[in-house]
């Protein structure tokens, strides 16, 4: 055990290892040490490079970085338009018939995109936004289903050079006027409704009422899709179909400047209102092609790409949107809930579309533990070459079921750690490269500076720590829109030469990162800093476990007292005290959970990361916090009133 006090306490070891096999490393785009010399070696020119050969240029830079802490500018002086690189690259190439995306509505119904349908839209699209008075510089606000037009939007933003701010289709009417208020945004694009668990869910009524509380808005553009009734107010609201049936078809994508906004992407802070994440044109397409390509060992003539993410999520906009298509990926892209009409549907759909690379989050990967290994049983997944998961810590044994039963024990599985802020990924195996272990997201990519600290801010080289970021990368955020003070604050002041991303981990002998979550989750249980994850990863190594939630509550004895709260696979029953008993094994007497409630879900957010701020309250016995960004309510509502009436025992 790791006596450090200063740092997070690392417990628990995992010992298992699987390196690519030979014939994965024989077909990989990398198979050694090459990117990462050639990145040790020289920063800067490893960035241009990748500049250089995945990115298209109408001119070229002066200067590739110039870093001012805490900001930074790359390829300056550069001009390109992010959707020439997307679309247009491809169809003068030839590639025009090759399919963008596979799409699946949750109903069945289908739609097939190619690259030289999706431009023609997306110059169509380009031209309605010039028409309703939108410029460079503009904000647009998108409030979508995962339809295709999501994509299309975006992409004719940047067509013009007028930024966008996607807010998730599950946000409320109160969430997206925030988000619209605080951009300033002249148009929003929404639609009637969208498909969620076989019942369409209204979009317009919802963008109605947040318009009405904001006053920036001049039109609305709807998008059927729900087929639902909606409200038109004329002169504002514009069908989609019936706009773009007059717009002219050609729209010259338009160079812009390496630092023109792109978009902003809000995300929610511990407190306060949600912060506006700002990225621009030519580092963050860099960083996003680059990631792309070598992270899940790209080719574009043969891989059929699934990312589950939600467009409103960063995973969707630089993995589904900006990366895939710069690469000429052809995707599926899947518009509902993964248990409509069966508890299957994603297997049945890697299976129709032969998808051979899948990524996806550990919360989802947990819920299809839960669904048991029959529902994947029933498919052929013999397409999957390659998996990856990205949004939370992955436990080891969520790791290994998917590797078992989802990648038929053949696959790779890449654990990407990245946030909206860092734009793409900068913890990854390369997955030609390097011997994967459950559940630790291996080392920093070639290009990225990653080092663990203590209190202090001194470098730490085996054991806990806190993760930060110590060179600038292209795809960084460029601050918080409207608030540069905040931007210093949050990201650049714990710390003082570096990027302080929030989270904690720790290094094995071997130098592997193993993250351990946000550092506000740490728990201090006499004197011993312990990670909730690493907890959480021993309840679900027990075999009755699915799902495990840990947190911290105030103890007049130990400081902190570990409360967790479980969600069992499918059936299955256990004892309290044999969870206890098996944390103990697994990690120590020390992390024994005081109290364990037996939960049928978990409060998440809605992007599906476990809210754990919200179990501090229950188990401290306080008045819930804000609420607002929860996807459902009565989960939490459900285990206050029963921590209310079950005694803690000891
Ligand atoms: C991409 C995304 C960012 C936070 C981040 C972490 C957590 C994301 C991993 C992970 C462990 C991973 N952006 N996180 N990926 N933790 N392993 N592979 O999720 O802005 O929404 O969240 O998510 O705490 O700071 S995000």
């Amino acid at each position: 055990m790791n006596e450090d006090l200063n740092g997070i306490e690392a417990l628990a070891y995992e010992l298992r290892k699987f390196p690519p096999s030979l014939e994965f490393v024989a077909n990989a785009l990398v198979s050694d040490e090459s990117l990462y010399d050639e990145a040790a070696a020289n920063h800067e020119k490893f960035w241009e490079r990748q500049a250089r050969e995945l990115v298209d240029w109408n001119e070229p830079w002066t200067k590739v970085c110039e870093w001012d802490l805490p900001y930074s500018e790359w390829f300056v002086g550069g001009k390109l338009n992010v959707s020439f690189n997307c679309l247009d690259r491809h169809v003068l190439a030839g590639k025009g018939n090759k399919v963008a995306f596979f799409w699946e509505g949750e109903p069945g119904d289908t739609r097939v995109v190619t690259y030289s349908e999706l431009l023609d839209e997306v110059q169509k699209f380009a031209n309605v936004l010039k028409s309703l008075g939108v410029e460079k510089g503009d904000r647009v606000n998108i409030y979508l289903p995962m339809i295709p037009e999501a994509a299309v939007a975006m992409l004719a933003c940047a067509r013009i050079g007028a930024a966008h701010s996607v807010v998730f289709g599950g946000f409320s009417s109160q969430a997206l006027a925030d988000r619209i208020n605080d951009a300033e945004a002249k148009v929003l694009i929404t639609a009637d409704g969208g498909w969620r668990r076989g019942e369409v869910f209204p979009l317009k009524s919802q963008a109605d009422d947040a318009v009405k509380l904001t006053s920036t808005i001049e039109h609305v553009v709807v998008v059927k899709r729900g087929g639902n009734d909606v409200e038109m107010q004329e002169g504002r609201d514009h069908w989609y179909h019936e706009i773009m049936e007059t717009a002219s078809a050609v729209c010259p994508a338009e160079p812009m400047d390496s630092e023109q906004l792109l978009f902003l992407l809000y995300t929610s802070g511990t407190t306060g209102k949600p912060k506006g994440i700002m990225h621009t044109t030519g580092g963050y397409l860099t960083h996003v092609a680059y990631t792309f390509k070598y992270v899940f060992d790209h080719k574009p003539e043969t891989d059929i790409f699934w990312c589950t993410a939600d467009v409103g999520w960063v995973t969707g906009h630089s993995y589904i949107v900006y990366g895939p298509l710069a690469n000429g990926a052809t995707q599926v892209m899947y518009e509902g809930v993964p248990n409509f009409p069966g508890t299957d549907r994603m297997w049945s759909i890697i299976e129709k579309y032969r998808a051979t690379i899948f990524y996806t989050a550990p919360t989802a990967i947990r819920t299809y533990m839960k669904w048991g290994t029959q529902e994947p049983a029933k498919h052929d997944l013999s397409s999957l070459r390659l998996m990856g998961s990205v949004g939370e810590p992955i436990n080891p044994e969520a790791w290994m079921w998917y590797h078992e039963h989802i990648g038929g024990g053949k696959c790779p599985i890449v654990d990407t750690w990245w946030q909206t802020e860092t734009g793409g990924i900068m913890i990854a195996p390369l997955p030609g490269v390097t011997v994967t272990k459950p559940g630790s997201a291996t080392r920093p990519l070639p290009g990225v500076g990653a080092e663990l600290v203590d209190e202090l801010g001194r470098s730490v080289t085996k054991g806990g720590g806190y993760l930060t970021l110590t060179k600038p990368w292209p795809g960084m955020l460029r601050g918080i829109w409207g608030d540069q003070n905040r931007y210093r604050e949050t990201y650049w002041s714990r710390f003082s030469d570096r990027y302080f991303a929030g989270d904690g981990a720790k290094l094995d002998d071997e130098g592997y990162l193993w993250l351990l979550g946000r550092v506000d989750d740490v728990m201090n249980v006499s004197g011993h800093r312990i990670s909730t994850t690493e907890v959480e990863s021993a309840l679900v190594s027990h075999p009755s476990v699915a799902e495990a939630a840990v947190v911290g509550a105030s103890d007049a004895t130990t400081g902190q007292a570990i409360i967790a709260y479980v969600t069992l696979r499918g059936g299955l029953e256990v004892d309290e005290k044999v969870l206890r008993d098996h944390v103990a094994q697994e990690i120590g007497a020390i992390a024994k959970p005081k109290t364990i409630y037996f939960t049928p879900d978990l409060p998440k957010t809605r992007s599906g990361k476990i809210m754990r701020r919200l179990l501090r309250d229950v188990a401290e016995g306080r008045n819930l916090g804000d609420t607002t960004t929860l996807a459902d309510a009565s989960v939490v509502n459900e285990l206050q009133r029963r921590a209310v009436e079950t005694p803690t025992e000891d």
